[in-house]
């Protein structure tokens, strides 16, 4: 196949994507790049640290594609972290062992007006270079696997960047929202601009999906959520629209509960990302007939693999049979899974 580009609607995803029901539906795993892979811990043990994986483009290229080689996945999603973002804008950022990202708080008009959204794209050059590196190889060996590209959402990100590190409850973000939304809005501004120069860049790179998490939208109470997750993505997606009319935006509110309604009508988004805690066929009737969705298989049924494991992807199966779907998980992969039970799950996601 060297050479030779795939025809883009051939590719399940994106089928998936513009609203067709391909049964065995396509499949891939959030954090399918990860330590429960003995392959991926090699590669992460030479790079030395996380950055310093995610910005080495042939290392990326390689962990990116570890799942593709070993699972014939459908989609490649690309090896970085929401957190990048802030970190090309300059906020010092490290990835402690054990303890999960590090930044230095901004929580002042100084420090958050020292963040300079114009400069986001070029500093994450090494990334967009991952990005050319792993579509080649896809265009080349892989013909039928997406390319997904990510950022977080500009409320999640703007959490780690007023709290500093990951939380159970953001409060610091979640207050300042309240006590200074004039300077929260900001932040958030800030944010959208910063994401599109960056999501953009990925897509010219060659991401043919893009994805948002939004992990913490679930924390807001409904007017903050309307004003802090749904007006800034929809602002995100309209920009990203005015450039690359047709790719294809996955939208991930975790745990938003009820919101998915108002969420999946107002954003713009093609495709919902469902949590582990919502009911598959109660996310299908609260958004547009016939949007994509994607979900949701709980981790740790993944952890547990044999019988749970069947039934609860069986009942997934069940529940989106017929409706444009992509198989995944509900959050991440958790990384005491065995690789045996992700081998076990593409074989019955497979055959329907
Ligand atoms: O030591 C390591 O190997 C670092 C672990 C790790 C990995 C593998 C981190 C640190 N990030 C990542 C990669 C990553 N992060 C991807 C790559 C692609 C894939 O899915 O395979 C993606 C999409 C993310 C996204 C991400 N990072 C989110 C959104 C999704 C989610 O999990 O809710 C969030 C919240 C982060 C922040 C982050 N980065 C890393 C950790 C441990 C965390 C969570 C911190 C916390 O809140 O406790």
């Amino acid at each position: 196949m060297s050479g030779q580009t795939a025809n883009p609607t051939q590719k399940p995803i994106l089928r998936a994507l513009a609203g067709e029901a391909v049964w065995p539906p396509p499949m891939w795993l959030m954090r399918q790049a990860g330590r429960y892979l003995p392959e991926y811990r090699e590669v992460r043990a030479q790079a030395g640290g996380f950055i310093a994986l995610v910005t080495a483009p042939e290392m990326a290229a390689e962990v990116t594609l570890q799942p593709i080689r070993r699972y014939g996945m459908d989609g490649a999603i690309l090896f970085s972290d929401i957190l990048m973002v802030p970190w090309a804008m300059g906020q010092p950022l490290r990835f402690a062992e054990g303890e999960g990202p590090v930044l230095e708080p901004v929580r002042d008009a100084a420090a958050i007006g020292r963040l300079d959204p114009s400069v986001c794209a070029a500093n994450a050059a090494p990334i967009m270079e991952t990005v050319r590196l792993v579509r080649a190889a896809l265009d080349a060996d892989s013909p039928k696997t997406t390319l997904i590209g990510f950022a977080g959402s500009p409320f999640t990100v703007a959490c780690y960047m007023v709290e500093g590190h990951g939380s159970r409850d953001f409060a610091a973000a979640r207050g300042m929202a309240y006590e200074d939304p004039a300077l929260f809005g900001k932040l958030i501004r800030t944010l959208v601009e910063a994401s599109t120069d960056y999501l953009l860049a990925q897509a010219e790179a060659g991401a043919e999906v893009l994805m948002l998490f939004d992990s913490w939208a679930g924390l807001l109470a409904p007017s903050q959520f309307r004003r802090w997750v749904i007006e800034p993505t929809a602002a995100l997606v309209r920009a990203i629209r005015k450039r690359q009319p047709d790719i294809p935006i996955i939208g991930f509110p975790r745990l938003a509960g009820p919101m998915l309604a108002e969420y999946a009508q107002r954003t713009g988004v093609q495709c919902c990302a469902i949590d582990t805690s919502m009911d598959l066929r109660w996310a299908a009737s609260a958004v547009p007939e016939g949007m994509a969705l994607q979900g949701n298989l709980d981790p740790l049924s993944l952890v547990a693999g044999g019988a749970a494991l069947e039934a609860e992807a069986r009942s997934i199966l069940g529940a989106m049979r017929g409706r444009p779907f992509i198989f995944n998980l509900g959050h991440g992969i958790e990384k005491v899974t065995s690789p045996d039970n992700v081998s076990a799950l593409v074989r019955l996601v497979r055959t329907g």
